[in-house]
């Protein structure tokens, strides 16, 4: 039988939606209470049609049970300054009553043989249909900026080598990974000093989104 597609999805960009603007909501809270904000943006994609076949077949995954064993169609990426910071939002999710995470693995701690580092969350998350609540998952990938350069790149290049890298980039890729991570590593080492001078700034200006290298307004984040 032919899949409605639109239909299949659907809960699934609702979920996105949804969640997009509440994991935005966590950064406007703490811009409130003039606390470090952990969260730097937040971006969302439901998994194009095509992805999801292609993955389907590639992971034995039957049509009939994506619901339960893909589970990242709906997926969300908070991009955070600190490696701290990723901690701190992982517990600030588990503590949340309208998303249960149901797989946690922290690709930090366990990096990826390619260099991959990030910490990825599945939540179960409750939608409200016509025909009443339909449960989802999501994937949550939490991960500093210095770690979604990285990734972007990658990724990007995947296309080109369709994941078989010639092995002189694979090589330059894993060292640029450990790049990466030192300068997550150094700023960690003087995140203190960074903080105070975000903190004082913000008072300064009588507004912390200037200091944001003014991400915010220019790539157009919620405000
Ligand atoms: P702009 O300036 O038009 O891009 P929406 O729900 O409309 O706010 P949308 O269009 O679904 O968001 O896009 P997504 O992918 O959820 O959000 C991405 C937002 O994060 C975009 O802003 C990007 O400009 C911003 N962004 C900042 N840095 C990066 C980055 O490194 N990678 C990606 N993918 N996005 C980044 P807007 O709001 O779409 O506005
Ligand atoms: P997209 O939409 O292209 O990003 P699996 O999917 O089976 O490999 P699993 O266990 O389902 O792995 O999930 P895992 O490994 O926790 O997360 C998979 C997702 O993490 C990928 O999604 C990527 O977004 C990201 N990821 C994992 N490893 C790498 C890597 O080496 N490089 C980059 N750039 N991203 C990685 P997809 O399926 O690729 O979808």
């Amino acid at each position: 039988m032919e899949r409605n597609w639109d239909q299949f999805l659907a809960p699934y960009e609702q979920a996105v939606s949804e969640l997009k603007v509440k994991l935005r909501g966590i950064r406007k809270q703490y811009r409130e209470t003039s606390q470090h904000v952990p969260v730097e943006f937040v971006t969302g994609r439901v998994k194009p049609v095509d992805s999801v076949l292609t993955k389907a077949k590639l992971r034995n995954i039957p049509l009939d049970r994506l619901e339960s064993e893909m589970s990242d169609i709906a997926g969300l990426r908070i991009m955070c300054q600190f490696v701290e910071d990723i901690y701190q939002v992982v517990q600030l999710l588990r503590g949340r009553k309208d998303m249960k995470i149901v797989i946690e693995r922290d690709y930090i701690a366990n990096k990826k043989a390619s260099g991959y580092r990030s910490y990825h969350l599945v939540v179960e998350y409750p939608v409200q249909t016509l025909e009443g609540e339909r449960m989802v998952l999501a994937e949550i990938q939490i991960r500093t900026l210095a770690m979604n350069f990285w990734a972007t790149i990658e990724h990007s290049l995947n296309y080109k080598y369709q994941g078989d890298f010639p092995e002189e980039i694979r090589e330059r890729l894993k060292r640029s990974a450990e790049a990466a991570y030192q300068l997550d590593e150094e700023m960690s080492n003087i995140r203190v000093e960074i903080q105070e001078a975000q903190h004082l700034f913000s008072h300064g200006k009588g507004t912390s989104d200037e200091f944001n290298y003014q991400t915010s307004t220019q790539w157009g984040e919620i405000k």
